[in-house]
């Protein structure tokens, strides 16, 4: 006799189970790019521009050529005559994938080198002569837009000047008007700086051309191996069905492995012209000055205030540094990607954003970097515009929030800016959070400490992000529509492999896809194998980024699932001689609905699919679902720090911090948490330490691991998590939302806050960060605010 399973001991929707991929990863058993090793393969490696500006006069590779092991030097002039010189970018403009007229930024790919080793390679790319003539830099928008700036995109036509973009949203009208009624206006300016990812696997790849069969094969550190392939198609001009894109184990993507970079279309078109396989392997340095940098953003921000409080409306206005090439890899049609999802959680009657772009002498980039493209700027913005106006109006920080928080009872809402909320309990967030963080007692104690000199601070970060880009009506990628895909086939005996289109890159998808199988099926998890990022097997998806896996691969698995759930619920029918609306089903099982005792499993039903269908019916059971989710999902959380600033030195240390996460269901709570505490813990990087700039000549100051710091266990402060908070997605089918930028997005404001909280009083308004021991103790001792836009002082 057959019997329901208990879903948590199966490894079902709810149940803390370890990750099955840390099997391989913490026996050093993984396989990453580097880890691949083909018959024949050749190494690339790539010269970069030491000059963020200057003209190519004459590139001499001869001595190059020269040295024994060395089997082609690749430059811009070759690339032009496979019109691979240029390629387009995902946001419309074109990139160099070798310089062929001016570098434009320092450590630019001008040349690559593809010898027998590394070595060697290294070695010739050091034997080529590049003649440059030095032209005037530009590293921050100010400088890119004044009078009689050098035109750093010169190549293309009907750019006269350095403006990428001018962009808006909103009600500039009513928004005038609201500042017009304001019994307050609180103003903010900050500075979001450069931030780099950082993942501990640089990129790379391994192409490999076979002459033979004409196919492509790219082993390579993608976040979104089917957008490479239709990029790689397009680009490349080879057919869709000749291109092969492999993304083997990934160490950590964090964004820096969404965009296409330079390196990969060099080995591919390396391959193809020496008919081996090329493998390119970045290094660390390589990594910091070229690739996927985030933010680069300066705010002017407005609250229009009544004075008990209440929000009449915000203005925004951001310049976002783009660098030289604008290569967002972000898939809206906004300009400044999802800028104006900030205020979402706040009931704020209007508002207008308005947004420029510029180009710089700068590596691209802008959008990356546990980011849901700009959302970590848009709630760093926002919070700290909320904590600047609760401090005008002389208001308690969390009351303020309080009061302005989208109550429950206005779901769904419609943001100022156009967004669709559509569920969420703010408040009792924030009670909850309050009461960890003992809120009224540690004021108390503030204000006692600060009659003795000492500095202790509270900041609060509230905020909701939208995760999971689509719905395929707003959001593309060249075109593409936003949506994703998962297949499952159950194997004869009832174990099961599921594929879906998106990547993991450390988040645990094999772990916790296969929850949801066996939630959907009973199943045990550990019957299921996931299996992501070969684009010859798995079904079309568009990748892991922006938070989305869950949201939408993730339900497509459960919709997948359900669609082998109706079939098997035939074939339980056909063994247990019932019509199928006398099938009901438990977890795991089929039943007669008059005779609860007979019943079959769903392994029993599998074995039907194969061995005993009923006449007429198509075997096997298998199935595959393409999910278009309505709306974006939206998680809400509840950040509170405490710190101690010592004045004489400007140290800040994290007293306490408390974290409430409300993302929908957790499919596997264990792995939420983990989500988060890596989320603060980079947050707590960024507002601390992280620190990667230029200087006046556009050189890259911390590009390296003894200057870009990242935080060990050792420096990062505890976390206390709370999820006791659970407000389902109302359009998922498991009620889940996105978590995985949450914590990064939310995170920093909190810190920020805490120690500007610290300071207040003093007459310091902001400091940009990273919060460093010396920007905080000027800030104290001059009693003014620090700017952290470059250019950097060098060596004064
Ligand atoms: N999850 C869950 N319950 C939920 C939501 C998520 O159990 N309600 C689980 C998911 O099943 C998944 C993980 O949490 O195993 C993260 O899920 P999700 O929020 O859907 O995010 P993605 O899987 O799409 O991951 C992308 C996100 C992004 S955009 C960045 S950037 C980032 C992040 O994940 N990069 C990471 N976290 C990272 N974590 C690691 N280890 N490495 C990276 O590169
Ligand atoms: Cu914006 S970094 Mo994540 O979306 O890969």
């Amino acid at each position: 006799m057959s019997q329901a399973v208990d879903e948590i001991k199966i490894g079902g929707l709810g149940a803390s189970r370890k990750r099955v991929e840390d099997n391989r990863f913490i026996r050093g058993k993984g396989n990453y790019t580097d880890d691949i090793v083909l018959p024949g393969m050749l190494h690339m490696e790539i010269l970069r521009s030491p000059l963020a500006h200057a003209r190519i006069k004459s590139i001499d590779a001869s001595k190059a050529w020269d040295i024994p092991g060395v089997r082609l030097v690749l430059t811009g002039e070759i690339m032009a005559t496979r019109n691979l010189a240029w390629m387009p970018t995902l946001s419309y403009d074109t990139q160099a994938v070798l310089a062929t007229d001016k570098v434009r930024f320092q450590g630019q790919e001008v040349a690559c080198v593809i010898a027998d080793d590394p070595y060697i390679a290294k070695d010739a790319c050091e034997a080529i002569v590049v003649d440059y003539e030095p032209l005037p830099v530009i590293i921050n928008p100010t400088q890119a837009t004044a009078e009689g700036a050098p035109i750093i995109r010169d190549d293309k036509e009907n750019q006269p000047d350095n403006v990428i973009y001018d962009w808006e949203v909103g009600d500039a009208a009513g928004t005038e008007r609201a500042f017009e009624a304001a019994d307050l206006v609180s103003k903010l300016e900050l500075h979001y700086p450069r931030s780099h990812p950082s993942p501990i696997e640089c990129c790379g790849s391994i192409a490999d051309f076979n002459r033979a069969t004409s196919k492509l094969t790219v082993y390579m550190t993608t976040q979104a191996p089917h957008i490479i392939r239709a990029a790689v198609a397009m680009v490349a001009e080879l057919p869709e069905h000749m291109i092969r894109i492999i993304s083997p184990d990934i160490g950590g993507g964090f964004g820096n492995k969404v965009p296409v970079y330079p390196g990969y279309v060099c080995s591919i078109l390396a391959s193809i012209l020496l008919e081996r396989p090329v493998k390119w392997i970045e290094d660390k340095t390589g990594n910091l000055i070229s690739t996927g940098f985030a933010r680069d953003i300066y705010l002017k921000g407005e609250i229009a205030l009544r004075r008990d409080g209440k929000i009449l409306g915000v203005r925004m206005h951001t310049d976002a540094d783009h660098g030289a090439f604008f290569s967002d890899a972000q898939p809206s049609k906004f300009k400044i990607g999802l800028m104006h999802s900030a205020f979402a959680a706040y009931d704020v009657p209007v508002a207008h954003l308005t947004a420029r772009g510029t180009y710089s002498n700068k590596a691209p980039g802008g959008v990356a970097y546990r980011c849901s493209f700009r959302v970590t700027e848009a709630m760093f913005f926002q919070e700290r515009m909320m904590q600047a106006a609760a401090d005008d109006l002389g208001m308690d920080q969390a009351a303020f929030r309080r009061m302005n928080f989208v109550r429950d009872d206005q779901f769904p809402h419609r943001t100022p800016f156009g967004f669709l909320t559509d569920s969420g309990q703010y408040a009792k967030c924030l009670d909850v959070g309050l009461k960890a963080i003992d809120y009224e007692n540690f004021r108390q104690q503030q204000a006692e400490a600060r009659s003795r000199g000492r500095l202790l601070g509270l900041g609060i970060s509230t905020m909701t992000e939208p995760l999971g880009a689509g719905n395929s009506r707003e959001y593309d990628i060249l075109g593409i529509k936003m949506f994703d895909s998962a297949e499952i086939k159950v194997h004869l005996t009832g174990k099961a492999i599921v594929r879906t289109g998106a990547r993991t890159q450390g988040q645990g998808h094999e772990t916790t896809w296969a929850q949801i199988v066996a939630h959907e099926l009973g199943i045990p998890a550990e019957d299921v194998v996931v299996e992501e990022g070969d684009t010859d097997t798995a079904p079309f998806g568009m990748g892991t980024y922006a938070s989305r896996s869950t949201p939408v691969a993730g339900a497509a698995v459960a919709m997948a699932a359900r669609k082998i759930r109706a079939k098997a619920r035939k074939l339980a029918a056909h063994l247990l001689e019932v019509s199928e609306e006398d099938v009901e089903w438990e977890l795991g099982r089929f039943y007669v609905r008059s005779a609860p005792d007979r019943g079959v499993t769903i392994q029993e039903c599998a074995v039907a699919a194969y061995a005993n269908m009923p006449d007429g019916m198509e075997p096997g059971l298998e199935n595959t679902a393409f999910y278009d989710p309505p709306n974006l999902t939206w998680p809400f959380a509840v950040y509170i720090v405490t710190v101690e600033v010592d004045p004489a030195t400007g140290v800040w240390d994290v007293l306490n911090m408390v974290a409430v996460d409300d993302c929908g269901i957790r499919i596997n709570p264990m792995i939420v948490e983990g989500q988060i505490m890596g989320g603060l813990t980079e947050a707590y990087a960024m507002s601390s330490m992280q620190f990667i700039t230029f200087d006046a000549d556009g050189n890259c100051v911390g590009s390296n691991y003894m200057d870009y710091l990242l935080p060990t266990a050792w420096e990062t402060p505890g976390f206390e998590l709370h999820s006791e908070v659970v407000t389902p997605c109302p359009h998922h089918p498991i009620g889940a939302k996105g978590i995985g930028e949450c914590a990064a997005v939310g995170g920093p404001a909190a810190f920020v806050n805490a120690v500007m909280d610290a300071l207040s009083g003093t007459g310091v308004r902001n400091i940009d960060m990273p919060l460093l021991p010396d920007r905080v103790w000027e800030a104290i001792t001059y009693r003014r605010d620090i700017s952290g836009a470059p250019p950097v002082r060098s060596d004064e």
